[in-house]
């Protein structure tokens, strides 16, 4: 009897091969289940694997260190350097969060050569989950060796990862020595080499760790990181108020926009106009608008919405009876003319240090601002840092890019504190799911305010609302 079969007989006496019906740890239903584990209470038994496991390997298989994927092989591995003499390493299953949080133990240079030691292989994931740390120490892995090889495609998924396998015994092996020794019947040698044509390939099980949930930055850190000096200053006068507030002051004159812009004004960081409602309006009305900013310390935005080419959108900006430039410290813009819009806008925005945002979503029910559109607005923004500080936006957490731009500040409009909308389309979202859930900034409410009976109480609840749900994502 060869040394091989008289190790698979007591690998079979000892229990560590049983013939069922088992679950993998991959998750397949397997009629063979073998167990290692218990070679710990067989001294000669594992004295003889370790030996075997070195001389089985080809001469010109070359290593410096040997490491067990922990923790069945982590005693053939230990018998192995000990009776060899070879050095070994340990990868830590766990790694501390005291100490030295090393993941591989042991002393080793950089660039030498590590020979992987396990006990059984199925796809391979156990072996490159032991590769992936001592590789990325600076080791070299191209070799591993198996007591129990099951044929499912583990030799494959290795080598696709530059680890050549090295098999003391197939699973088709043992099962003919144990049947040609009469320790199982026939019937079970056929169910088993039928399994193994079934799952020639088992697939190795993502071993990609999920993704950390990105740190929700603070206003602070992020005004540091803006680069547009008016998207700063929000940032500042936000954190300076404790206030995510934004009024859409949309009065039906210029004189109630100037009175309920000092009630609010208070509770606020920016005031939203739309300038071409007022049947009043005057060329002082900026001034004016400036006057109370400047008191209660918050900025003016001029919701514009332009949407026209380069050269009209500078026009329209500076030019007409409402010289927006003059006053308004943000304007907005759609990007659907293209970046060109963002050029013109830049050209008179820019020497005043204003700040644009673009419409990358709207809050009305069936807007086309959605998917490609909200990412070439992403896009076109990223192009233009210096001058647009942020977004109008509805669900800011579900793009791609989610807070790949913390630079950037997003306002949402659609804001009540009840769930519904109105009779033409506007969808209305809560404070706490438009900061939170939605990962927005600033709460833009216009109605919700501007109709209350006390619109600077109700602002003041809106204020409250907003802020805590800005703290509750920060303490995330
Ligand atoms: O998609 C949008 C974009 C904007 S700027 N949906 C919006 O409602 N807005 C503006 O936000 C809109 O023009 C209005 O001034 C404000 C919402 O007002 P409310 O009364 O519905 O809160």
């Amino acid at each position: 009897m060869s040394a091989m079969e008289a190790l698979i007989l007591q690998l079979h006496e000892i229990g560590a091969v049983k013939f069922g019906n088992f679950k993998l740890k991959s998750g397949i239903f397997s009629p063979v289940y073998i167990d290692l584990r218990l070679i710990v209470s067989y001294p000669s038994l594992l004295t003889q694997i370790s030996q075997t496991l070195i001389s089985s390997l080809p001469p010109s298989t070359t290593f410096d260190v040997i490491c067990g994927v922990p923790y069945t092989a982590l005693p053939i591995a230990t018998v192995v350097s000990v009776s060899n003499g070879i050095p070994m390493l340990m990868r830590r299953k766990e790694i501390k969060d005291y100490g030295t949080s090393k993941a591989i133990e042991g002393i080793f240079e950089k660039d030498q050569t590590c020979l992987i030691i396990e006990d059984l292989v199925t796809s391979g994931a156990s072996v490159l989950e032991t590769a992936a740390p001592l590789r990325a120490v600076g080791l070299k892995v191209s070799d591993a060796v198996v007591l129990i090889d099951r044929q499912q495609g583990g030799r494959e998924n290795l080598a696709e990862n530059g680890i050549k396998l090295h098999s003391m015994i197939m699973l088709t092996d043992m099962v003919r020595v144990l049947k040609e020794k009469g320790k199982i019947e026939e019937e079970v040698e056929v169910n088993l080499l039928k399994f193994l044509e079934e799952n020639r390939r088992v697939s190795v099980p993502s071993v990609e760790k999920p993704k950390p949930k990105p740190r929700v930055l603070g206003f602070k850190e992020r005004s540091e990181l803006s680069k547009n000096p008016t998207g700063k200053k929000l940032f500042d006068i936000m954190l300076k108020k404790e206030t995510n507030l934004c009024l859409a002051a949309d009065v039906g004159t210029a004189a109630e926009l100037l009175d309920i812009a000092d009630k609010v004004g208070p509770e606020i960081c920016l005031l939203k106009t739309h300038v071409d409602i007022l049947p009043d309006f005057t060329p002082d009305f900026g001034s004016k608008l400036r006057a109370i900013a400047d008191k209660h310390k918050f900025l003016i935005f001029e919701d514009r919405k332009f949407a026209d080419i380069g050269n009209t959108v500078t026009m329209q900006y500076e030019g007409g009876i409402f010289k927006i430039l003059e006053w308004a410290d943000i304007v907005n813009a759609h990007i659907i003319s293209g970046p060109g819009i963002v050029d013109g806008l830049k050209l008179k925005g820019m020497p005043r240090g204003r700040g644009l945002l673009l419409l990358a979503e709207m809050s009305s029910a069936g807007n086309l601002a959605t998917g490609d559109y909200t990412a070439a607005a992403v896009k076109i923004a990223d192009a233009h840092s210096d001058f647009v500080m942020g977004f109008i936006s509805v669900n800011p957490a579900s793009w791609k890019c989610g807070y790949v731009y913390p630079s950037m500040i997003h306002a949402t409009p659609g804001v009540q504190m009840v769930k519904g909308g109105d009779a033409l389309g506007q969808q209305y979202n809560s404070p706490h799911s438009v900061i939170t859930e939605r990962g927005s900034d600033i709460i833009i409410v216009g109605r919700g305010i501007i109709k209350a009976e006390n619109p600077a109480e109700t602002a003041h609840e809106y204020r409250v609302q907003g802020w805590n749900a800005y703290l509750e994502k920060c303490s995330q």
